[in-house]
């Protein structure tokens, strides 16, 4: 009939069981491409969902997941996005078998899937982002340093609209996942598990003594009893921070509300100066 050929040649609006398809699409890509770093991408595509969004500026707007600007020089060019070409690589044959989703949409919908399927919280997301052109580039500097202290973390992420709290449950994203001297410099995983998400980063962090590792490389510190793992000196700097400390403090001791105040940031961080239309997200399913 006239209305079956009205509704086949409109326009294709995705349903939850799209990006239902897409989410299992990574997660089929995450356990078959498994020979790479500690067994998983997982991790750097946590590292890609966070560097698109953390350029966000709540003042004039700018940044944010919306417009995956990061696909273009200067910013892919970035130093703080060095390495996460491998992420968007990865993410390619998703977008070829799913043309109609953005790239802004892909790639937070990938950090999504890496936290869950690596056994993190349920995270609810939701789609909306419309890719942008070059002259939405941001500027260098909007994402943190990880030779400084306090007073930086607090100015990059008060820019973004994050308080204390949120600021240290995001950071605990360093459960995942490990630095590489080939891109920022620094070199190790911060836990034994880089390939699961726990609170382990926190606890490790109480817990351990850690002490300048002796190298040629940039300051880090590894930890005295087994010299294979590292903190960042803005990792310390969560520890050294009263303020921050009773977060670091408060996940160390209670992986739930970790879990759960993790999650609300990061929903939170994906989302931020993204023009949503729809106020409902969705949990997507994980697959065990
Ligand atoms: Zn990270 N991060 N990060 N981070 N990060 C690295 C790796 C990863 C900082 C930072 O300088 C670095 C958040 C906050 C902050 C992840 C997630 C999140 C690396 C190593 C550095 C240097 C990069 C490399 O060599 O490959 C600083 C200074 C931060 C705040 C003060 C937040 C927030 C995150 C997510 C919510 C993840 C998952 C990784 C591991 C990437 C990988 O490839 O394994």
């Amino acid at each position: 009939s006239n209305g079956d050929v009205a509704k086949a040649s409109g326009p294709f609006v995705p349903t939850k069981d799209d990006y239902q398809k897409v989410y299992d699409e990574i997660a089929r890509l995450l356990v078959e491409k498994d020979d790479y770093d500690d067994g998983s991408y997982g991790p750097v595509l946590v590292r890609l969902a966070w560097h698109a969004s953390g350029t966000y500026d709540k003042e004039t707007g700018t940044g944010g997941s919306n417009g995956a600007t990061m696909r273009f020089a200067p910013e892919s060019e970035h130093g703080a996005n060095a390495g996460l070409k491998t992420a968007r690589d990865f993410l390619e044959p998703v977008k070829a078998k799913f043309p109609w989703i953005t790239y802004s949409d892909l790639w937070t919908l990938a950090g999504v899937t890496a936290i869950q399927e690596l056994q993190g919280p349920a995270i609810p997301w939701r789609p909306g982002r419309q890719d942008r052109d070059v002259s939405a580039c941001t500027p260098d500097g909007r994402l943190p340093d990880a030779d400084k202290d306090h007073k930086h973390i607090r100015g990059i992420f008060g820019r973004m609209g994050f308080d204390d709290r949120e600021i240290v449950a995001l950071i605990g994203a360093h459960s995942l996942g490990r630095a590489h001297a080939d891109r920022s410099g620094y070199d190790g995983p911060w836990d034994f598990s880089p390939t699961v998400f726990t609170n382990e980063f926190f606890r490790l962090l109480v817990e351990e003594k850690w002490a300048w590792k002796k190298w040629s490389g940039p300051d880090q510190y590894t930890d005295k009893t087994t010299k294979t793992l590292m903190m960042l000196p803005a990792d310390l700097a969560l520890i050294k921070d009263k303020e921050f400390k009773k977060h670091v403090d408060r996940y160390a001791k209670d992986s739930e509300v970790f879990f759960k105040e993790f999650s609300d940031a990061f929903v939170k961080l994906l989302e931020l100066g993204v023009p949503f239309t729809t106020d409902e997200r969705w949990v997507l399913k994980a697959t065990s």
